[in-house]
């Protein structure tokens, strides 16, 4: 593997699994692979999860880690071309890409969609720079519109939960207050879509996702129906994506909170999300506490799912 930001790149995802199930029972086993070699972790955003498991992930690998803060201490930065630079940002993008490139092996990239151009978040402007100027294998630590490391490792959870072949998993828009990416769901759908599971999304009007990440997942505008016999509830806010919307906070209904009652109408479901979840927005004391939720687990393999990733590109380093 050189480049990871989608599913695409991860292959077969059965293979996938069953690697991360050896990695997580042997995580010390591929030391060897990462000697010598040094991970550049690049946030442009906030992190505590991925900040924390990919580290942790390489530092198994026997990797050394150098982590950049760009708004903490780094020039700030110009993105775009073209701009006469006389404003607040002394250094560009262009420059500062390969540079990074001079000092490490591997990119782990943090950047959300920035909400100012819809075309320009998609395009995943800003990965795709790191990818054509760095020299270096890329990898998304969540990028405008996916976050495969998340995904990656709720399919892992998913895995080691079900209890039937082949689950039915609800993905849920809950209400939050300040507008969030839709880099989460969008790759939560592109996965369980690849799984070939029975994968219902259900969000209210006005919070349609893009119809690409959406593909054949069933689109069910009541909750209490999509959540009807769910073996998963997967919980995610995301501001809307249509226009003239995009990026904004459209819908505070906290009707869509999940709370016990919610739960009462699934299939005796796990809870999930990513995290950071907000309490009483999102899901309710009682569901985040409750045995059903695996939130914490679902965390814990962030870490085994960061290791496959850079495992596998470390195997493909020439
Ligand atoms: C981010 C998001 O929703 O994309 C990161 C989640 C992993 N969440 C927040 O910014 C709160
Ligand atoms: N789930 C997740 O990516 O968390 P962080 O934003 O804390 O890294």
């Amino acid at each position: 593997m050189r480049n990871f930001t989608t599913v695409n790149d991860i292959g077969d995802l059965k293979d996938a699994v069953k690697e991360a199930l050896e990695v997580k029972a042997n995580r010390f086993g591929y030391k060897h692979l990462g000697v010598d070699k040094t991970l550049l972790m690049i946030f442009f955003n906030s992190s505590l999860r991925t900040r924390l498991s990919t580290q942790k992930a390489a530092m198994n690998l026997g990797m050394n880690v150098i982590v950049l803060d760009v708004n903490q201490g780094a020039w700030k930065l110009e993105t775009e071309r073209g701009v006469i630079m006389d404003g607040d940002k002394p250094e560009h993008l262009l420059e500062a890409i390969p540079v990074m490139g001079c000092y490490c092996d591997v990119i782990g990239v943090r950047s959300f969609a920035r909400f100012e151009s819809k075309k320009d978040d998609y395009e995943e402007r800003i990965i795709n720079q790191f990818i054509r100027y760095s020299g270096r294998p890329v990898f998304s630590m969540e990028a405008a519109t996916r976050h495969p490391l998340q995904s990656f490792a709720d399919l892992i959870t998913i895995e080691e939960y079900k209890t039937v072949e082949r689950p039915k998993i609800v993905m849920t828009w809950a209400p939050h207050p300040k507008a969030l990416p839709q880099a989460v769901p969008n790759s939560f759908a592109e996965w369980m879509n690849a799984t070939g599971y029975d994968f219902v999304i259900t969000h209210p009007k006005g919070n349609e996702l893009a119809p690409e990440f959406v593909g054949n997942a069933v689109v069910e505008y009541d909750q209490a129906k999509a959540l009807a016999g769910a073996d998963f509830v997967y919980a995610k806010n995301w501001s809307a994506y249509t226009d003239p919307n995009y990026g904004q906070v459209i819908n505070l209904d906290r009707s869509w909170t999940v709370t016990t009652e919610k739960m009462a109408l699934t299939n005796n479901a796990y809870f999930m999300h990513c995290l950071p979840v907000r309490r009483n927005m999102i899901v309710s004391d009682d569901v985040i506490e409750s045995e059903r939720s695996i939130v914490i687990p679902e965390a814990a393999n962030r870490e085994i799912s960061a290791q496959v990733v850079l495992k596998r590109i470390l195997e493909g380093l020439k």
